[in-house]
């Protein structure tokens, strides 16, 4: 359907549909088919999609995530369903049974994603509050409850996750950074040299028309190494980091670790919790600081580190961006608006839509079908769009905001879109697309 045709109230309605088409009652599915689980950052952008319908819900998305969170603080990026036939690997391939932080009676994966469930929640406490009633009250009392959760994750990526207190995030597997094979991650996997892996048959290829349009074999046979390496200690914090082989300060990790950090830093200051408030608004400076140090005088763009091999990483991929997430410094953030809207990103003459692909057109590393390699992903939009109203650039945000109708007004709510042609790829019914659409649609 044209947009011109297409009524806000039917793309809204489509939304909902998806979001009821994946809702498994206390959780909902990344997708109907290929990912049959609950992935941790889809869940708070599920949660930001759900509040603008039915905040109850949305609240029980983030309920149900924050209970598989680990012993140390960790928020593990699947909790898995009992679906063990849709999805490889499940539960029983991860090995994160034996694992002593895993809580009694979750199963979930062994690493964790993006934290943008302080973002998510101050969503769900928005919607709740211009709503009133009994959505306020079940909001306001959500947050009292679980503030101690999201603190402790908070806590867990500052002080595991970055030991050195650079204010940079380390992943351990490019699933963490949820970007799984971006161009950023080739000079990494590069040196993985995997050793014997249990032979295994994947799923995702089987739901997708075209397989090139995912990671190939030998990505996902360095991807199935990494989780042994980590299984081998049975996922235990400091031992992963003295095994593991690959090591990746992620800017873009740690661009949302400040946002986030200050958001949850408000909601502390709410709750009467100065001195964790005044924590956490340290913890934003540090991670808003780290971002800025990495940024490339020459490109303008964030880049991440590489540990293992002591150098920095630059690609031209959208996690450049990080500054524009992290907030912080006027003259930077605005050469990076300018940088954003530029020639080899927003404005490039063959988009479909104005909105940033995963990977510049004008880089050499650029596949426009490709997964992270150069598709648009409609729900990191949003996220740019929320960090731009954040501060004050109501511009950026419109121009994202009308883009993003537009290329989701074919109502596929694709995981990931062509930018040049516009053509929806991937998955399609993907929860956090659809929850973009009803955020987009306010
Ligand atoms: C995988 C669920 C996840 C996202 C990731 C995205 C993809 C696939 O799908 O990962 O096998 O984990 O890269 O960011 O959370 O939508």
């Amino acid at each position: 359907m044209s947009p011109e045709t297409l009524s806000t109230e039917q793309l809204r309605a489509s939304a909902i549909e998806v979001l009821r088409l994946n809702d498994l009652g206390t959780m909902t599915t990344a997708a109907p088919n290929l990912y049959p689980h609950m992935w941790s950052w889809d869940a708070a952008f599920v949660a930001i999609g759900l509040a603008r319908f039915d905040v109850p819900r949305a609240i029980t998305e983030l309920r149900t995530l924050l209970a598989a969170q680990w012993t140390t603080g960790m928020i593990p990026h699947i909790v898995f369903t009992d679906d063990d036939t849709g999805y490889f690997p499940g539960f029983e391939r991860w090995g994160t049974a034996g694992a002593a932080a895993l809580p009694a009676g979750i199963k979930s994966s062994g690493i964790c994603q993006p934290p943008v469930h302080a973002i998510a929640l101050l969503h769900i406490l928005d919607r709740a509050r211009e709503n009133g009633g009994s959505d306020r009250e079940a909001a306001e009392s959500f947050l009292a409850e679980s503030f101690d959760g999201w603190l402790a994750w908070h806590r867990w990526l500052a002080t595991v996750r970055d030991p050195d207190r650079v204010g940079l995030v380390e992943i351990h597997h490019g699933w963490e950074s949820g970007f799984d094979n971006s161009p950023r991650w080739d000079g990494p996997y590069s040196r993985v040299v995997p050793g014997a892996v249990e032979p295994f048959t994947r799923r995702d290829t089987q739901h997708v028309t075209d397989a090139s349009e995912r990671p190939d074999d030998e990505e996902y046979t360095k991807y199935l190494w990494l989780v042994q390496q980590m299984a081998s200690v049975g996922f235990e914090d400091r031992a992963v980091q003295e095994v593991i082989g690959f090591r990746v300060r992620d800017v873009f990790f740690s661009g949302i670790l400040a946002a986030s950090s200050d958001v949850l830093a408000g909601l502390g200051e709410e709750l009467g919790r100065h001195d964790e408030a005044a924590e956490l608004r340290q913890l934003a400076v540090r991670f808003r600081d780290g971002v800025a140090s990495t940024v490339d005088p020459g490109t303008g763009l964030a880049r991440d580190y590489d540990v293992l091999a002591e150098e920095w990483i630059s690609t031209d991929t959208v996690s450049g961006f990080a500054p524009l997430v992290a907030g912080g410094d006027r003259i930077l953030l605005d050469r990076q608006r300018q940088l954003l809207r530029g020639p080899q990103w927003m404005g490039h003459p063959d988009l479909r839509f104005p909105l940033p692909p995963s990977t510049s057109p004008t880089s050499p590393a650029f596949r426009p079908r490709t997964y992270w390699r150069g598709p648009v992903w409609p729900f990191l939009n949003l996220l740019f769009g929320w960090a731009s109203m954040r501060d004050g650039q109501e511009a950026l945000s419109s121009e994202l905001r009308s883009a993003s109708l537009e290329q989701l007004s074919d109502l596929k709510f694709a995981e990931y879109y062509d930018p040049l042609t516009g053509r929806p790829l991937g998955s399609f019914a993907q929860a956090w697309t659809a929850a973009a659409a009803l955020e987009w649609i306010g």
